[in-house]
């Protein structure tokens, strides 16, 4: 590379991320390949449109691409091409969700989600993000005392609010979803039920999370959370009406998703991500990966199982997936998520601060902590590993 500053940059930025320890629960480290399809020519080319109905010439090579992603994405969550479609071009995450509440909710009306500083996503109708400015967010949070949803009490609300979409998938919740549970909350208002799966969607992927797609309607995920991709996203959705009644002669849900996307909210899909997506997707059918994803969870439950005994208090007593959350300020440490991050960050442990369920301080200075080990187990991190850093990552917040 001629330009010596931003190489100088990159390899610092790379230098640092071999140098630290990542605990930070939604992030990873993609394959050689997966660089390698990132930094392709791909990048040069304009494909508005789909797959075989472009805007733009030349695109016969990145249709062969988008549809090997299409087709690998389908089958690596197991789904019949005939009842689910795929749209692999959301540039991540809350584009991905934007262009469902677009297809499906009229404007102003309500989207049931968890709020933020339960677990929820900002997009998931908090009033900051253009999530609730556009759509009205119905508010629900985990039950006090076990700090895990309570799907009685969803159900509740969803009757009295009756919102037209239901999403189930957080940011920070460190339990199983029950996808059935939560389908019977979405049917209870007569609702579309949406699953967020970003983080867990390599689980997912692996049999290590139960999946959704036998209750939802439309399943949204990023793709370099647990599922080790390049940035980007997905939507699923069924080739039919869903479960919500409606008119014959609508659109079905994949064909309101895709227009959704294209033209209604983004321009050329990023087709380097695309081809490295393909290779993502490939690379996580595959036993090895199967693997990973499985210590993933093992890894996440020694680590917050070791802290546990050391005396640090887990939100919701632990932990069944790759995340959980560890309460600092309650324990009369007098250290708050911002102290506790930062002192790990000096001893070259990255996490993230994040609220705690019924948090009494801030979001930029809550009193808990965000762990995961998606990132370390990729690099290899077995359970005794994980004991030894809660041992060392316990000594220092106790310094
Ligand atoms: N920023 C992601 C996370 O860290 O969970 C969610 O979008």
């Amino acid at each position: 590379m001629k330009d010596t500053k931003v190489k100088n940059l990159l390899s610092a930025e790379k230098k640092r991320q071999k140098s630290v320890i990542n605990l930070i629960a939604s992030e990873n480290y993609v394959s050689k390949d997966v660089l390698e399809a990132l930094g392709t020519e791909t990048t040069n080319k304009y494909a508005e449109g789909y797959p075989g109905a472009r805007y733009y010439g030349g695109n016969e090579i990145i249709d062969k691409i988008e549809n090997l992603a299409i087709d690998r994405a389908l089958k690596l969550f197991k789904l019949n091409p005939k009842m689910w479609g795929v749209n692999v071009q959301p540039h991540s995450g809350s584009p991905a969700n934007i262009a469902v509440y677009q297809a499906l909710v009229p404007r102003g009306g309500k989207i049931m989600g968890m709020v933020l500083s339960h677990g929820g996503h900002l997009t998931h109708g908090h009033n900051v993000s253009f999530s609730g400015k556009f759509w009205k967010q119905v508010p629900y949070t985990v039950d006090p005392k076990t700090e895990k949803i309570n799907y009685e009490e969803l159900k509740k609300i969803a009757k009295k609010e009756k919102p037209a979409l239901v999403i189930a998938g957080y940011s920070a919740y460190p339990r199983k979803i029950d996808f059935k549970k939560m389908r019977e909350v979405a049917d209870v208002a007569g609702a579309y039920l949406m699953v967020d799966m970003a983080h867990i969607s390599g689980l997912v992927a692996s049999g290590v999370h139960p999946t959704p797609f036998k209750y939802a309607d439309v399943v949204t995920t990023t793709t370099h959370k647990t599922l080790r991709g390049p940035r980007g996203g997905m939507i699923f959705a069924r080739r039919d009406h869903g479960h919500v009644k409606t008119k014959k002669s609508e659109p079905t849900l994949f064909e309101k998703i895709q227009k959704s996307v294209f033209p209604g909210m983004q321009g050329g899909p990023h087709m380097n991500q695309i081809a490295a997506l393909a290779v993502a997707l490939k690379e996580a059918d595959s036993r090895a990966f199967k693997k990973y994803a499985e210590q993933v969870v093992k890894n996440n439950k020694a680590l917050a199982g070791e802290l546990k005994k050391l005396g640090w208090r887990i939100t919701s007593g632990g932990t069944d997936n790759h995340v959980f959350l560890m309460d600092v300020w309650n324990g009369g440490t007098g250290l708050t998520g911002k102290d506790a991050s930062r002192k790990l960050e000096q001893a070259g442990i990255i996490v993230n601060m994040n609220t705690i369920p019924f948090d009494t301080r801030s979001p930029f200075n809550p009193s808990g902590l965000r762990l995961g080990t998606p990132a370390e187990t990729t690099r290899g991190k077995k359970e005794k590993d994980m004991i030894a850093l809660a041992r060392r990552i316990d000594k220092i917040l106790r310094k």
